[in-house]
């Protein structure tokens, strides 16, 4: 085995405007902003990683100020002169130093695998136990908050032929309205394309219980987090057969074997960062599989390095029943690769170089950075 320390680790923040503003029912959404994190190595090599949240803390409680400060001020001193190649090893470590800071994890391990790839000159998805498909179906999400702009933008996607499944953000209007809106798209669209949503959270157990029926009737196939507790998913699951999926409440392996222990959703929406990193959303997909739970390759909306961390992670899936949203780099009006990710026929390709097999395009993203760039070195 080769042998490398790491020697600095480099943090910026990069803010990137989205295409349109993107409507939750948590925020809405005029741009996104990447943690970018630099491993340098005593080889020579180096590792990229993204640390990328939703709307500030409206989703969650780790900000993307808020990664680059644990990686900065806790991970990088802990990590600097340890060996880069034990990555399981040292991200044990760090997790006995830090407690949670799942997205920061997230980010510093995709950087490590990222490095290690290169420098064995095979993918990430390798590094993993090898893929076992190289496309990946990717969703869209329709969220322009406007159902005639939903439809034209779906029909936009259908002829381009980028994706024909479409997650709905609802939750923020009367139950009503959302259940009219879900039921024109799908009327407007009808077999040419599935209809999903994802209500992050927004509905009371009887508001979801009122409401699921209705969007089955409307055509809906997938339901995700319609309410915020585990208890009242797991309690809708047993109501209602239509399926619901979760997300929010699936914080890494031990909350997703919780869940499957009440076989508490039909579907887990496996994020890595939410996850706490890439080995930890491979165990909660373990979990799931044991517990005949779906699997659906989620997002945080993430950028470029994330996208193509999940993307090698998800190639390795055993299942992956209902595909993945992986569209996050097609949000941003940016292109921060010196070569796109390939989107084609309703599909992702999973990179096939070393690493995560993408490159930085440095001068691209010096002129969204914000503050320049923290150097922690020895
Ligand atoms: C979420 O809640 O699933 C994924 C797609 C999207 O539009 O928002 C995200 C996060
Ligand atoms: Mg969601």
């Amino acid at each position: 085995m080769k042998s490398a320390t790491i020697e600095r680790i480099e943090t910026c923040l990069v803010d990137l405007p989205t295409i349109r503003p993107h409507k939750l029912s948590v925020a809405t959404m005029h741009g996104q902003t990447l943690m970018l994190v630099k491993v340098l190595c005593s080889d020579g090599v180096i590792g990229v990683g993204e640390g990328t949240t939703i709307a500030g803390m409206a989703y969650g409680p780790e900000s993307p100020e808020a990664m680059k400060l644990a990686v900065d001020a806790y991970f990088a001193p802990a990590m600097i002169g340890k060996d880069a190649t034990r990555i399981q090893e040292l991200m044990a470590h760090l997790g006995k130093l830090v407690k949670v800071t799942h997205f920061a994890k997230s980010a510093l391990e995709t950087a490590l695998l990222d490095a290690q790839g290169k420098r064995l000159g095979v993918p990430v998805s390798e590094l993993l136990g090898g893929r076992r498909r190289d496309r990946l179906p990717v969703a869209w999400t329709l969220a322009s908050g406007d159902t005639a702009k939903d439809i034209a933008e779906a029909e936009a996607m259908l002829d381009a032929r980028r994706h024909r499944v479409f997650k709905l953000k609802i939750g923020a209007k009367a139950v009503k309205t959302d259940i009219e809106h879900v039921a024109q798209i799908k009327r407007a669209l009808g077999d040419r394309a599935a209809v999903r949503v994802d209500v992050n959270m927004a509905w009371s157990e009887t508001q979801a219980a009122w409401a699921i029926p209705a969007l089955a009737d409307a055509g809906c196939e997938l339901v995700e987090q319609p309410v915020a507790s585990a208890a009242a998913l797991g309690r809708l699951m047993r109501r209602f057969p239509v399926a619901l999926m979760a997300d929010e409440v699936l914080q890494g392996p031990e909350s997703a074997f919780e869940i499957a222990k009440q076989h508490g959703a039909d579907v887990f929406a496996i994020k890595i960062e939410q996850s706490g990193g890439l080995f930890a959303a491979q165990r909660v997909a373990t979990i799931a599989d044991a517990a005949g739970i779906e699997l659906y390759g989620g997002t945080m909306l993430e950028g470029a390095f994330s996208t193509a961390a999940s993307a090698h992670l998800f190639a390795s899936f055993a299942n992956l029943q209902w595909g993945t949203e992986l569209f996050g780099p097609l949000l941003i009006t940016e292109e921060i690769l010196t070569r796109p990710l390939d989107y084609s026929d309703f599909e992702l390709t999973v990179p096939t170089g070393p690493g995560l097999g993408i490159e930085l395009d440095e001068a691209k993203v010096k002129r969204f950075t914000r503050d320049g760039l923290t150097k922690v070195t020895r």
